[in-house]
């Protein structure tokens, strides 16, 4: 009787030191968000395609998108987002800090990362792999001639590690310059300083832009690694978390549905369930997460699904004019896929 009671006081106990359900949300980062009444996204210092500024100061890019996607679902309000510009180095230690809610700032979901930074990746919105830029006229054509060769680069990326690890698995020397600003590293290739460039794919074509004479430039065709960008959050705030891998899903799961922005008003009188249950107009998926019902309507409304962002910000009517590739949907061979919403 006695151990019996023992064991159900210690359970008790541990029931009541548990804070209520409230108490627990009431230091979350949603609350937080909230009650601030803006997100704070750490995005690139200027990476067009990904997050830009203009000369007003108006962000642009498939990262800047998921910040406001983000802000659509939490408050209605695509535009209640503020943009913190973070170098390569800067970007982990602003997301553990407090400083942003979010980074979504082309950044490479390893598991060190994932595991020791205190913080957690959540998503991937662009698959992306490592490659290297050259001068046309050193007529080199494949990295596998890059014997030798001085690589410009930003310092406190995936970029620099997966160069060691390549050039040492070819049995080739190189010598990597590693600037802290991506601009000092497009400067310094552009003056002549490296013989290639060496970063994510995607960022290769975005950098280009920036050189005297981009027609003399030529991305080379491998990729060396896999770069999957996505956005990442403070570890050991799964609320949060779930809302930010939910909106870029949701994103999918529109464009999946063919639900665009342009469609999404008529779309809601669609008797079809995976559509109703998206838009919010069947279950409580919103009320789940915190936010409200109609989050993921507001998203995709304000922002886009995700071949809207996609096409708007890298695609190929854009300068940077790239593929859908490993970024298509999985029903058309790409790697992008959201799990079901029911
Ligand atoms: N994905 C890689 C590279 C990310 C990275 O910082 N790339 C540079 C080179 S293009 C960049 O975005 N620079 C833009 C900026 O710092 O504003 C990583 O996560 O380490």
């Amino acid at each position: 009787m006695q151990i019996k009671r023992l064991a159900f006081m210690s359970v008790l106990s541990l029931v009541l030191a548990l804070p209520p359900l409230a108490a627990q949300a009431a230091g979350s980062t949603l609350e937080v968000v909230k009650k601030r009444g803006f997100l704070q996204c750490g995005v690139s210092q200027g990476l067009p395609g990904f997050s830009n500024p203009d000369d007003k100061g108006n962000w642009t890019g498939i990262d800047v998108d998921l910040c406001k996607a983000v802000a659509a679902a939490v408050f209605g309000d695509a535009k209640k987002v503020k943009f913190t510009p973070l170098s390569a180095k800067e970007r982990f230690t602003a997301i553990q800090s407090g400083e942003v809610d979010i980074i979504a700032r082309n950044t490479t979901w390893s598991m060190h990362r994932d595991t020791a930074l205190g913080v957690d990746f959540r998503a991937v919105n662009y698959y992306d792999g490592q490659g290297f830029m050259v001068r046309s006229d050193l007529g080199v054509t494949s990295t596998t001639e890059l014997d030798g060769a001085t690589l410009c680069t930003n310092q406190g990326t995936t970029t620099e590690l997966n160069a060691a690890d390549y050039f040492r698995a070819q049995n080739m020397q190189y010598e990597i310059v590693a600037f802290e600003k991506a601009d000092e590293a497009v400067a310094a290739y552009n003056s002549g300083r490296c013989d290639a460039y060496t970063t994510d794919h995607s960022a290769l074509y975005a950098q280009r832009l920036k050189l005297t004479d981009p027609k003399a430039h030529i991305v080379l065709p491998e990729i060396i690694s896999k770069e999957p960008l996505g956005p990442a959050v403070r570890q050991g705030d799964n609320n949060w978390g779930d809302i930010v891998a939910w909106v870029h899903y949701a994103t999918v799961a529109a464009e999946e549905l063919g639900v665009t922005s342009k469609n999404i008003a008529a779309m809601g009188n669609s008797q079809n369930p995976s559509v109703r249950r998206l838009l919010g107009k069947d279950g409580t998926f919103g009320d789940n997460l915190g936010i409200p019902d109609d989050w993921a309507l507001q998203a995709v409304k304000q922002v886009g699904n995700y071949g809207e962002i996609f096409e708007r910000n890298v695609g190929i009517n854009t300068p940077l004019g790239i593929k859908r590739g490993l970024n298509a949907l999985w029903t058309d061979g790409g790697l992008q896929y959201a799990p079901p919403i029911r």
